[in-house]
């Protein structure tokens, strides 16, 4: 029987031997200064229960910073048992199952409206789930016959997609937030979350606030709730899984799963 119990391997089974690199804000100029530099990785390692460490490899980065990487052995052990895995709570559906469900349970084209808020730059990432060219091998939204895309873009101020939003009629406002320095992605997400909430119901919206989705390559999937918004998705998401995840959300299942077999293989 498989034991849940793990370690890591370095170089030999259960070894415990890790890799981890950082940066310290100190100089790898002179030869002194070199040495100083590693003894004062050494002395994280040691603080970080790492035993037998080495320092592997140090990089001057500028003239005032030094990048490490450090090998070490850890006596921490993994239970297996005690992991904890989100499930996924939508089924994945092909394009023709959530064109189907749209166009059976809401009767009308899904709208969304996407953009990266604050100074954020980061483009590729909304864009492959919104350009038609997609990601990873699949369409990205544009490419859903009953799905309507607005792309703002970069650099979007949250008022102006708030108002864009209520203009467009949009069901769902999907942001983008790759930059995390000083968390300005949790700052962002929660400043568009409240911007949403606060503005009143507008005249012929069909849906207000619209459903709200963040994603980028740092976000904790586990902290919508936190963010005040709908749903998260981080690091490698495809186009499939929030095309899936609207369906599920905005449009009711009226059976139309069951008829999307017929459908599948006609053009999406
Ligand atoms: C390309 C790039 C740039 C390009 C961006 C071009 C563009 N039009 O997007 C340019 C050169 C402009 C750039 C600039 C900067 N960058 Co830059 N950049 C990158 C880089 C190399 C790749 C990012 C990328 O395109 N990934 C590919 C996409 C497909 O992946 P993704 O973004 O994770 O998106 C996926 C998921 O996260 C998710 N997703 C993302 N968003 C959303 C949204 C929704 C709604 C959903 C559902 C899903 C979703 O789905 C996507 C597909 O799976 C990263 C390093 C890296 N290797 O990641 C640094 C990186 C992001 N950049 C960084 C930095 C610091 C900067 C600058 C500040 C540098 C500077 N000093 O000027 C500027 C900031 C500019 C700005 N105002 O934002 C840092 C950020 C560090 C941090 N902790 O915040 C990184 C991590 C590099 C680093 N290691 O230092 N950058």
């Amino acid at each position: 029987m498989t034991s849940s119990i793990v370690r890591p391997y370095g170089d030999t089974t259960g070894d415990g031997r890790i890799q981890v690199s950082f940066t310290l804000p100190v100089p790898f100029g002179t030869p002194a200064q070199q040495a100083r530099a590693e003894g004062a990785a050494m002395q994280l390692a040691g603080k970080m229960g790492l035993e037998a460490a080495m320092v592997v490899h140090a990089k001057g980065m500028g003239p005032d910073y030094t990048f490490f990487i450090v090998y070490g052995r850890v006596s921490h052990l993994v239970d297996l048992s005690q992991v904890t895995v989100t499930e996924r709570e939508f089924p994945l559906l092909s394009p023709a199952e959530v064109n189907l469900r749209i166009r059976t349970g809401l009767g009308r084209k899904l709208v969304v409206v996407g953009a990266c808020v604050g100074t954020d730059a980061h483009t590729v990432g909304i864009d492959a789930i919104l350009n038609v060219k997609g990601h990873s091998g699949e369409k990205g939204l544009e490419y859903y016959r009953e799905i309507r895309v607005v792309n703002l873009g970069s650099q979007v101020a949250v008022p102006d997609l708030v108002a864009r939003s209520a203009a467009e009629g949009a069901d769902a406002v999907l942001v983008s937030q790759v930059v995390t320095q000083r968390d300005a992605h949790i700052t962002n997400a929660r400043e568009m979350s409240a911007a949403f909430r606060a503005t009143a119901p507008q005249s012929g919206a069909r849906n207000w606030p619209p459903l709200l989705v963040v994603g980028g390559p740092r976000f904790d999937p586990s902290m919508a709730a936190g963010l005040g918004v709908d749903k998260i998705f981080g690091k490698g998401t495809t186009p499939g899984e929030v095309a899936s995840y609207l369906a599920y959300a905005l449009a009711p299942d009226s059976g139309a799963a069951a008829d999307a077999d017929q459908e599948a293989g006609a053009s999406a």
